[in-house]
């Protein structure tokens, strides 16, 4: 099928013809000075376009605090114009060809139909999420005592059956992987049992296990804190993994880089993960002091190239199965969602590109050699390196914007939809 993208080509073409010459000029440049440090760029930009990260289905409308959500003309209000502004994020920065979608949220009566009308945007669907932190009109059972580990059983039951419909939908929207995040926890000490409330997350997990088809994964992700504010009974890595040993091997860990406290060196779990075959995807976001809702990339640039300079020495020594799932996980308040993601996607292939350039036999050798000061500078010199025409041209060979940002903000999207769509409501937020 021929995709039918949402902003007409010759929009693009002709933004594109204005940048061109001024790319060229700069990607010639950067590949003389690659070329010096013996890399060839063309491999690189190779790699880069074949580089993609999913956007999560509730990422393209306003998210909000718990304090506020202020809506934007214009934003999608259902699943189908949701994807309309994911095809728009794709068309122009084409690092994104796939969507996340969570339920019950994303819920409509034809799934394979869904799944056409993706394909018709030039998209594909990436991991289910569920939702069990959340009550839902007409739920039988209210998750206030939790969801996979409440004591109450019948609950506990709907939460399962609640996953394992989200897998039956993946199997139709043509996925093969599960994300479960659960909010169960504790506001106050002694309010939950440790061992007993982990223990009803094992049982819980198992019996969705069990429902996973033979090529699927199940992805943990964890987070220390919020909506409970004590204690998490998934709150970490460590209880993530001992899960995920325990399930067996369809069951991997998913990073959300904002669900760690401030300063947690999670480039080093992401080693940890790899090492025992447990690393099962990402959710990128930044975080400045314990929240999972900035931009990727905008408080600590650093933190994620280092994430991605250890999934490059991943694939060096790559464990049978080892292929991550990349989505973007956060909230855009006071933004353009589409503009957000866009400039999001930006920084997270940038420091794929810049891992990419760092020069792993003297990096190996200084690090064998004790040569400190060598094996910094070997990262910082890749880190360093403005991989922006790499990016660009990458883009371009794929059809997409060489500026994405004011080739967006110059398609006139979001007014005329503004005129399209109904409105939002105001009111708490919820991601
Ligand atoms: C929880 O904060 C989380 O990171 C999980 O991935 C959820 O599914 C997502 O945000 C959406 O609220
Ligand atoms: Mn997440």
């Amino acid at each position: 099928m021929n995709p039918q993208m949402p902003l007409p080509i010759e929009q693009i073409e002709q933004h594109n013809r204005k940048h061109t010459d001024a790319l060229r000029d700069d990607y010639d440049s950067l590949g003389r000075q690659l070329d010096r440090a013996g890399i060839a760029i063309e491999a690189i930009t190779a790699r880069v376009a074949a580089f993609d990260v999913a956007i999560p289905s509730w990422g393209v409308g306003r998210g909000g605090t718990r304090f506020a959500r202020f809506p934007l003309a214009g934003e999608p209000t259902n699943v189908h114009e949701k994807l309309e502004d994911c095809a728009v994020i794709n068309q122009l920065g084409r690092a994104t060809p796939r969507v996340s979608p969570h339920f019950p949220w994303d819920k409509t009566a034809d799934y394979v139909a869904l799944r056409e009308e993706a394909a018709h945007l030039g998209l594909a669907f990436d991991a289910v999420n569920s939702n069990t932190f959340q009550d839902q009109p007409g739920l039988q059972h209210s998750y206030v005592t939790g969801s996979l580990c409440s004591t109450v059983a019948a609950t506990r039951a709907q939460a399962v059956e609640h996953n394992i419909e989200c897998i039956d939908i993946g199997k139709q929207l043509g996925v093969n992987a599960i994300t479960v995040w659960i909010g169960d926890g504790a506001n106050f000490p002694g309010q939950q049992n440790f061992t007993r409330a982990y223990d009803r997350y094992l049982e819980s997990t198992a019996e969705i296990y069990a429902a996973l088809p033979a090529d699927w994964h199940m992805m943990l992700e964890h987070k220390m804190y919020e909506p409970a504010f004590y204690a998490t009974v998934i709150q970490d890595w460590g209880s993530s993994i001992l899960a995920a040993q325990h399930l067996g091997p369809k069951a991997k860990c998913l990073i959300d880089l904002g669900h760690h406290a401030p300063n947690v060196n999670i480039e080093q779990i992401v080693a940890r993960m790899h090492r025992f075959g447990k690393l099962g995807g990402f959710h990128f976001n930044d975080s400045k002091y314990g929240d999972d809702d900035l931009d990727s990339g905008s408080i600590n640039p650093h933190q994620l190239f280092l994430v991605f300079n250890e999934l490059v020495e991943a694939e060096l020594n790559p464990l049978a199965g080892f292929d991550p799932a990349y989505m973007i996980d956060q909230s855009h308040n006071v933004t353009d969602p589409i503009e957000s993601m866009l400039s999001s996607a930006e920084e997270i292939t940038s420091a794929f590109a810049k891992a990419l350039l760092v020069d792993r036999q003297k990096l190996h050798a200084a690090q064998d050699t004790n040569d400190v000061m060598l094996a910094y500078q070997t990262l910082r010199r890749a880190y360093r390196t403005d991989v922006r025409p790499i990016l660009a041209m990458a883009r371009l060979q794929k059809g997409g914007a060489i500026e994405p940002l004011s080739a967006y903000r110059a398609s006139g999207w979001r007014a005329s939809k503004a005129q399209a769509r109904l409105s939002t409501s105001a009111g708490a937020g919820i991601v």
